[in-house]
């Protein structure tokens, strides 16, 4: 009983705080998690809803630097070997967003499929 009062008022602490910052992202909280090794991507394509915010994580197993970058999807950032970064995409209509190793964009280049939400 004590403990479930306890649960209770750290949830509703919690939802307080987020309420307090900026909108809550969707898939903030859980990545998409990538790897860049050998200067490809793995996995190459993912796919996240339409309309919300997301969260790549992206972990480099190169041994030289990387950096990643989307037109479409309005990021770049620099990736040191044995590092991950985080970059917030969307929200995103439906279709095909392309992003790539700036270095080595000839290998390393992957997709985004926005799917259109179910009515
Ligand atoms: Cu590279």
């Amino acid at each position: 009983m004590r403990t479930a009062a306890k649960l209770t008022s750290v949830l509703l602490v919690l939802c307080g705080g987020t309420a307090l910052a900026a909108p809550p992202a969707v898939s903030e909280e859980s990545p998409i998690k990538l790897l860049i090794e050998n200067h490809r991507f793995t996995p190459e394509s993912f796919s996240v809803p339409e309309g919300k915010r997301f969260r790549i994580e992206l972990t480099s197993h190169d041994e030289s630097v990387d950096e990643f970058e989307s037109y479409d999807m309005k990021f770049e950032k620099i990736l040191v070997p044995g590092n991950t970064i985080s970059v917030f995409a969307g929200p995103l209509h439906p279709g095909t967003y392309t992003f790539f190793d700036d270095y080595h964009p000839d290998q390393a280049k992957g997709t985004v499929i926005v799917e259109k939400n179910q009515e």
